[in-house]
């Protein structure tokens, strides 16, 4: 199949980096968002995330004329439904005492209904939005199917979800292997063709479901692993034992690949999509259920630990470092150093934040500090919440120098012990009961 034409539909951390690679190709692309502010910052040339080339490569596409932003979608060869499946905010389900979140379907609906007017017979249509096994064939193909035309035969319908890691997604996008799941075997096809234009990574064919659960499956692997690492964590502190060395030893073992423990798992993805399979099947889903709750859990065990450090929070001035979900990235979404803040808070501490991704960042219920000096000069301790680079070079014998601190607590294995008790810290770190 051939595409002159493309419309991409959500212009956030997935959408836009592949409305701009694709503009590079050559592809004529209209952009689609719901925000206005978003489209008129697209158009000027500008963008409105940090994503390391994002920038150039959308100046480019405008400037080329291959890109546009608009507020609704136009006749085209394909349309790519790339919008936000959070979950619901006030609605649970619950099964046999448990309680589990919903995902919140809203734009992925809105965004199908928003092709109905211009979809015409020989499109196709991409589902690229994590979502629940099913999504594809019993939401999305439904709603296109109002039309009169008929899924796999009048037009091709796909899944295929984005796996790229936030910090390197304009290189993943194009190298990483690509899974594309058409609702019939033409469908698959015509998505392949589609992706074929910029990935050179290899591209599988399958169904639609396969793809939506190889998707989830990813992330709830990695979710999974992550909390079997911080509960060897808690084990450790336990036993007197320092984690990350044990760690260490036991991936000496040609079967064995443990995770990091930290502060918890954020971000939009993997501290989410493991609940779609939850949700979808509560009663098969124990371990998976589990974990999300270790992994929720975590803030809390790094609350106590600072807790413990400090002999109690009340009046305890702490500078927390990073409010990121993750190391050197301006992301802030379900981030667990967020979590850890609201919980020494709720216990009297006072916090000043410093976020070098997002100085400005406006989170309810948190101080942020204007500079990384402001937060730690009346600081009582050093809360490292995130392993940003420029943390972890920090010179203790300097920082000495900048706060009256004494007390510094890693949670992310970050920080030197010999470093800094030589330039007269305690140091403090998550995992290691020695
Ligand atoms: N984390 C740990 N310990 C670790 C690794 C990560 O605590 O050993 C934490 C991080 O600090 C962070 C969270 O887990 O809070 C998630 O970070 P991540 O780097 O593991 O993953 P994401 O959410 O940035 O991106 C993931 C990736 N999925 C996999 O690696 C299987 C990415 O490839 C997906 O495209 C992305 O989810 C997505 O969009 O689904």
């Amino acid at each position: 199949m051939n595409f002159q034409k493309i419309c991409v539909i959500g212009l956030g951390y997935i959408g836009l980096p592949t409305a701009s690679t694709f503009s590079m190709q050559g592809v004529n692309v209209l952009g689609v968002d719901v925000n206005p502010h978003i489209i008129e910052t697209l158009n000027r040339g500008e963008i409105h995330i940090h994503e390391p080339g994002l920038r150039e490569a959308v100046a480019n596409a405008v400037q080329t004329g291959n890109f546009k932003a608009a507020a609704k979608p136009a006749e085209a060869d394909a349309f790519i439904i790339a919008v936000p499946t959070p979950f619901q905010e006030n609605q649970f389900g619950e099964y046999n005492g448990i309680q589990y979140k919903l995902a919140d379907m809203r734009a992925v609906i809105s965004a199908a209904e928003s092709i109905l007017p211009v979809l015409r017979k020989g499109n196709l249509i991409v589902l690229e939005s994590t979502s629940p096994p099913r999504t594809t064939m019993d939401l999305v193909a439904p709603i296109l199917e109002r039309t009169g035309l008929k899924a796999g035969s009048d037009f091709f319908l796909c899944y295929s979800p984005e796996r790229v890691l936030p910090g390197q997604i304009l290189r993943e996008l194009i190298e990483n292997a690509r899974v594309i799941g058409g609702v019939t075997t033409e469908s698959a096809q015509a998505g392949a063709d589609l992706y074929s234009i910029f990935v050179k990574g290899q591209i599988v064919q399958t169904d639609a479901t396969t793809a939506e659960m190889v998707k989830l499956m990813e992330n709830t692997y990695r979710d999974v692993n992550i909390a079997i690492a911080n509960e060897f964590s808690r084990l450790a502190d336990k036993f007197g034992v320092d984690v990350w060395e044990a760690i260490s030893i036991a991936n000496l073992h040609p079967r064995v690949k443990i995770l990091s423990p930290g502060p918890g798992v954020g971000g939009h993805c993997i501290s989410v999509d493991p609940w779609f399979f939850v949700e979808s099947a509560p009663e098969l889903t124990p371990l998976i259920y589990n974990s999300r709750q270790v992994n929720d859990g975590q803030p809390q065990f790094v609350a106590e630990l600072v807790t413990r450090a400090l002999g109690g929070l009340q009046g305890k001035k702490i500078a927390a470092l990073g409010l990121a979900y993750k190391p050197d990235v301006d992301d802030l979404r379900e981030s667990p150093a967020n979590e850890v803040v609201h919980l020494l808070q709720k216990q009297g501490a006072q916090i000043k934040a410093w976020e070098p991704f997002k100085p400005d960042a406006k989170l309810p219920g948190i101080t942020m500090s204007p500079t990384f000096e402001d937060a730690v000069k009346d600081a009582d301790a050093i809360l490292l919440l995130v392993k940003h680079t420029e943390f972890s070079n920090l010179i203790p014998a300097e920082l000495a120098e900048l706060t009256k601190a004494r007390i510094a607590i890693d949670t992310v294995n970050s920080w030197d012990m010999a470093q800094w008790q030589s330039a007269g810290f305690q140091l403090v770190r998550l995992g290691v009961g020695k």
